[in-house]
């Protein structure tokens, strides 16, 4: 019995989620109410949270190495071990310290954009979170969600002095170079944790069209490595649960 605590919109839950659809392993997304963390949450206060036969453990990287431990015959994250495990492992801190906290700074983003997303934010929690959240409250997630601590800590994190579009796409940049002229990121043939990771940071936006996610169809090779990522990861239960998804991902 596999079950995953996460939010819809977590970037960091959706890391394991796609680990957990490469691995194909049959699991349980629980879509964990903001409001009733402590309560709902089996350790700590953070997503992910992942239960394996009532052993529960967190934080996204530990989960995926945990996962190859206790699942070393399902397909596996990183190699056993040598030089290529430690840099597919750099690239997964990549990933984590700078891919991700990126996406935190350009979503909601500047401007109008910050209501307009902050709402689809507020909308997709509503409608995918156990019991849902009260109507002001959705109103106000554009606010509120800003105020959040971690999140707060992730723009500083994020925050390269660059302005938000910019950053962005210097991003964008630095994930394509590191794919090394392979399918996949280092130059591979097969996805590893580190695409695994960096999937829903470009799949998410695009599937729930937040305003701005959609300037990824600009690079061709993205799509097309999104491309790849999606045939790979077309298992059960999607990552963008169906009745919120409002743009198809490329397959
Ligand atoms: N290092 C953690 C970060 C997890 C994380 O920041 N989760 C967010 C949701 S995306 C969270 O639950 N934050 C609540 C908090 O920090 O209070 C990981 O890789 O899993």
């Amino acid at each position: 019995m596999i079950r995953l605590y996460t939010y819809a919109m977590s970037p960091y839950a959706a890391k394991v989620h796609c680990f957990l659809l490469h691995k194909r392993l049959d699991f349980e997304p629980y879509y964990i109410n903001p409001l009733r963390v402590k309560q709902e949450l089996p350790v700590g206060r953070q997503i992910p949270v992942l239960s394996i036969d009532g052993e529960s453990r967190a934080d996204s990287t530990p989960i995926g190495l945990w996962l190859d431990e206790r699942f070393p015959d399902a397909p596996r994250l990183l190699p056993r071990d040598g030089a290529e495990r430690e840099r597919l492992l750099e690239l997964d801190h990549w990933v984590t310290d700078r891919l991700i906290p990126g996406s935190f700074r350009s979503y909601p983003g500047e401007g109008l954009d910050r209501i307009r997303n902050g709402w689809k934010l507020g909308s997709v929690m509503g409608r995918t979170a156990r019991g849902g959240i009260p109507a002001p409250l959705r109103f106000a997630w554009p606010w509120f969600v800003t105020r959040v601590a971690f999140v707060r800590r992730l723009v500083a994190q994020a925050d390269d002095g660059l302005p938000v579009g910019e950053s962005k796409r210097k991003l964008y940049d630095q994930f394509l170079e590191r794919l090394e002229g392979g399918p996949f990121l280092a130059g591979r043939t097969e996805p590893s944790m580190p695409d695994l990771a960096a999937y829903p940071q470009f799949a998410l936006f695009y599937a729930l069209a937040f305003h701005g996610g959609d300037d990824i169809e600009e690079r061709p090779e993205l799509m097309a490595w999104l491309g790849r990522m999606g045939k790979h990861l077309d298992g059960e239960p999607p990552l963008v649960p169906p009745h919120v998804r409002e743009r198809a991902l490329p397959a």
